[in-house]
C-alpha cells in the first residue's frame, strides 16, 4: 500500500483541533443554541454497555480502557454539536434507576423529538433485558408515539457467527411477539448487532443518527449525483469527530468499505497530530478547553486539503474536506482517479450544495418540529414529520440548483 499526501501543509489544519465535541460552539455555522435537539436516549440493563458506547463513539475512548468504567449512579447528559447536520443531545441513563417512577419527570425525560436505544448484553442472559425493554417500550410509546426506538444487541464480540444470527432472530421475535400481545404491533423496533471492539458500533450508531437528519434524502441525492458524475464507487459523508457517517449514496454499504474509510480518517488524524502545525499540535495535547478554543478559528482551516491513498489492489481512496467537520471519502478504481481534476470539480459543486442545504437548516425550526412530535400529533408523511417536508423540500430545490453545474464523466 502507497501512501500519498497531498498538500502536506494543509494537512495540520484540515481537521477540528480538537477532536472532541464541545460545548455549543455559538458560532453561524452551527445550530443556534436556543435550538431543541433531538435527544438520543441510552437505557439497558445494568453493566449493558452504554457508557461504554458513548466514551468509545464520541470521546475517542479505547475499547479496554471501558473495563475499568464504573457504573454510572446518575443520568449523564451531553451535547454532540459540531454541524448543523450533527447536533443533538445524548443522555445516558443508568440501569439500576426506573424513570417511570413518581421520582422523575418522565414526560420530561422521554418527551423530546429523538430516539431511544436500548442496548442489550447479549453475552448475558438477556431474558430480564428483554423483561425491561418491553416495559420500556410500552411506556415510553404512549408519552411519546413520534420516538424512534432502536435495540443494539451488544458486546457481540464474544459471540461465533452463528450464535450472533440466531440472538438477534431471537432476540427480535421475542420482542416482536411481546408487543403484539400488549397490543402494540404499529411500534417499529430497529435492531442492530453492535460491539466496541469493532466498527460495528459506528455504524450502528450512524444509522441512528441519519433516522434524526431530515435533509438526509437530499445529502442521499446529491451523493448519488456526484459518484454517477465522478467515476466514484462509494462515497460517505462523514463527521470527522465521531466517525460515524451522516450520509452515504445509494449503493449497499459494506462494512469492509466503511472500516476502510474509517482507518482513513484515523490515519489522517494521526498524520496530522504528528506533522501538523505546532499550534494544532499543542491543541491536541493541551487541556479540552483550549483544544476547542483553538479549533474554532475558520482561517485555520484550508478547504483545499485532501489525502490520497492508494491500495495494491487498484482501488484509491480519497478524502476531501467539506467544511471543518465534515470530510467526503470516496472510493475508485485507479482508472477513475486518473480524473482528478473532474472530481474536483464535482466536489467542489457538492461543497457548494452542501452550504447552501447548511444555511435552510439555520433558517428550519427544529423547536416547532421537536414540540410536534412531542405532543405526537404531528403528520408523518414518508417517514418524515410536515416540519421535516418543508427542510427536505427547500433543501431539494437547494440541491437542484447546486447540481445543475456539474460536470459529467
Ligand atoms: N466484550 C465487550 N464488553 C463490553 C462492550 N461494551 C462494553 N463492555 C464492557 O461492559 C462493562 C460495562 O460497561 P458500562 O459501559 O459501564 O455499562 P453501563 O451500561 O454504562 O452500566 P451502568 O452504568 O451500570 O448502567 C465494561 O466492563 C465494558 O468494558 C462490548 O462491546 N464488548
Ligand atoms: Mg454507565
Amino acid at each position: 500500500m502507497s501512501f500519498d499526501l497531498e498538500d502536506e501543509a494543509s494537512y495540520g489544519v484540515s481537521f477540528p483541533t480538537g477532536f472532541e465535541y464541545g460545548p455549543d460552539e455559538g458560532d453561524g455555522e452551527t445550530a443556534a443554541s436556543s435550538e431543541v435537539k433531538p435527544r438520543i436516549l441510552l437505557m439497558g440493563l445494568r453493566r449493558s454497555g452504554k457508557s461504554s458506547i458513548q466514551k468509545v463513539v464520541f470521546h475517542k475512548v479505547s475499547p479496554n480502557e471501558t473495563l475499568f468504567l464504573e457504573s454510572t449512579n446518575k443520568i449523564v447528559k451531553e451535547d454532540v454539536t459540531n454541524s448543523s447536520f450533527v447536533c443533538f443531545q445524548i443522555w445516558d441513563l443508568p440501569g439500576h434507576l426506573d424513570y417511570f417512577d413518581s421520582t422523575f419527570d418522565a414526560e420530561n425525560i422521554f418527551g423530546s423529538y429523538g430516539a431511544l436505544i436500548f442496548v442489550i448484553d447479549a453475552q448475558d442472559d438477556y431474558m430480564d433485558a428483554l423483561q425491561k425493554l418491553h416495559v420500556t417500550v410500552t411506556r415510553v410509546y404512549k408519552i411519546n408515539p413520534g420516538i424512534k426506538f432502536e435495540v443494539f444487541i451488544h458486546k457481540v464480540d464474544g459471540l461465533s457467527d452463528d450464535h450472533k444470527i440466531e440472538a438477534q432472530r431471537d432476540i427480535h421475535q421475542r420482542a416482536c411477539d411481546d408487543l403484539i400481545d400488549a397490543g402494540l404491533e404499529n411500534v417499529h423496533l430497529s435492531f442492530y448487532l453492535t460491539s466496541i471492539y469493532d466498527h460495528s458500533i459506528f455504524e450502528a450508531f450512524s444509522k441512528v443518527v441519519q433516522k434524526l437528519i431530515p435533509q438526509l434524502p437530499t445529502l442521499e441525492n446529491l451523493l448519488n449525483i456526484l459518484i454517477s458524475n465522478s467515476g466514484i464507487e462509494k462515497a460517505f459523508l462523514f463527521d470527522v469527530v465521531s466517525k460515524i457517517y451522516i450520509a452515504t449514496d445509494s449503493s449497499p454499504v459494506d462494512m469492509q468499505s466503511y472500516e476502510l474509510c474509517c482507518d482513513m480518517i484515523d490515519v489522517v488524524i494521526d498524520v496530522s497530530c504528528i506533522y501538523g502545525e505546532e499550534e494544532y499540535w499543542l491543541g491536541i495535547e493541551s487541556n479540552r478547553s483550549q483544544r476547542n478554543a483553538i479549533g474554532r478559528d475558520d482561517s485555520i482551516f484550508d478547504t483545499q486539503s485532501s489525502s490520497v491513498i492508494k491500495l495494491n489492489n487498484g482501488t484509491v481512496l480519497y478524502l476531501r474536506e467539506v467544511n471543518r467537520y465534515l470530510a467526503l471519502v470516496c472510493i475508485l478504481r485507479v482508472d477513475s482517479f486518473d480524473r482528478q481534476g473532474l472530481i474536483d470539480y464535482n466536489f467542489l459543486c457538492f461543497q457548494q450544495a452542501i452550504q447552501e442545504v447548511f444555511e435552510l437548516r439555520k433558517k428550519s425550526k427544529l423547536p416547532d418540529m421537536a414540540q410536534n412530535n412531542m405532543l405526537g400529533n404531528d403528520v408523518q408523511v414518508n417517514g418524515l414529520s410536515t416540519e421535516q417536508n418543508h427542510v427536505h423540500e427547500d433543501s431539494k430545490k437547494a440541491s437542484k440548483q447546486a447540481s445543475n453545474n456539474w460536470a459529467r464523466n
